[in-house]
């Protein structure tokens, strides 16, 4: 990807564990590389093509003053993350801040830390059978939208279907959304648990009624088998109330176990399906 550069910009500012820091202040100097696609600005000769470097410094120089953390991992953090939220076309963003009068006793050029943060896309299975099932649906999409470092992008239709599983339940409205995130897996697993639990989902049988579901189905390609979490979700290809509602949001988004587009998944899910009722009927 292409990118844009940044170096030691010096800037005066109050971070530190030492109360003297936060109120005599030290120079801390700090650099990012920004990544994004410039073919466009460069064929067409426009700024609104590109990220302004100008408005980026002025970005940084805002969060590195008018705040007052302990710790560099937090400036370098609260740049990358600021960054990000603020420019649409900034898909990566490598920070580095450095503190070369750090009170340590010791002859050093600098201490630094350096980190890289990107834009991750999610995508989301809800689901609901209690209640008003649609203002539930409607009540999480907002909530994700608003949470800090969350965008929705993409919701598709609501669907009603039949309960899956063996439990003997109303039927479901399922949908599935697409969403940019800073968060990580767990932040965002942890999100989603709270958006249930406000929705005052109680767990009792597994698989059983409930006001709201919010299954993570894909986080980019990352593939995570954990107790409390498995990305892509285990039984994500095996859902029509999952797979349907995402063919129509973005129908060549391959598994990254599976090997296999989701179109392609769901075709092999009716052909089993129709085979399944096949051998019943004869
Ligand atoms: N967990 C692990 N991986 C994930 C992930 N990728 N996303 C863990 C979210 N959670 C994940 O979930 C149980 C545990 O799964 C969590 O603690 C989390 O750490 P839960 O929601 O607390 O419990 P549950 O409802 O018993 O399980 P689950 O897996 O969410 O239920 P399902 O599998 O979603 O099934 N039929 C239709 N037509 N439509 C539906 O939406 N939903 C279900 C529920 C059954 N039948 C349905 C539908
Ligand atoms: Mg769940």
């Amino acid at each position: 990807m292409d990118k844009i550069n940044i170096k030691n910009l010096e800037i005066f500012a109050k971070h530190g564990v030492y109360s003297e820091e936060n109120v005599l202040g030290q120079k801390f100097i700090i650099s990012c590389t920004l990544y994004t696609d410039l073919r466009s600005a460069g064929l067409k000769d426009e700024l609104e093509k590109s990220l302004d470097y100008g408005q980026i410094i002025t970005s940084i120089k805002e969060i590195v003053e008018n705040n007052v953390y302990k710790l560099i991992e937090t400036v370098a953090q609260s740049i990358a993350d600021g960054l990000l939220e603020e420019n649409e076309m900034l898909k990566q963003v490598w920070v580095e801040v450095k503190k070369p009068w750090a009170p340590v006793a010791a002859h050093l050029e600098t201490v630094s830390v350096e980190i890289l943060r990107k834009k991750h896309i999610a995508y989301i299975a809800l689901g609901s059978n209690m209640g008003d099932r649609e203002a539930y649906l409607g009540f999480a999409i907002d909530e994700l939208n608003k949470t800090p470092h969350c965008r929705v992008m993409k919701v598709s239709e609501f669907i009603n279907t039949e309960p899956y599983g063996d439990v003997e339940q109303d039927d479901f409205l399922n949908a599935v959304l697409i969403m940019e995130t800073l968060l990580s897996p767990y932040e965002l697993l942890e999100l989603v648990q709270e958006i249930e639990n406000k929705a005052d989902r109680v767990r009792t049988v597994r698989w059983g009624p409930r006001t709201l579901d919010l299954d993570i189905i894909f986080y980019d390609d990352i593939v995570l088998s954990e107790d409390n979490l498995r990305i892509p979700h285990a039984q994500a290809h095996m859902r029509g109330f999952v797979l349907e509602p995402l063919v129509k949001l973005s129908p060549n988004f391959m598994h990254p176990l599976l090997s296999k587009t989701v179109s392609e998944l769901l075709d092999e899910l009716n052909k089993e399906e129709l085979g399944n009722n096949n051998n019943n009927e004869s």
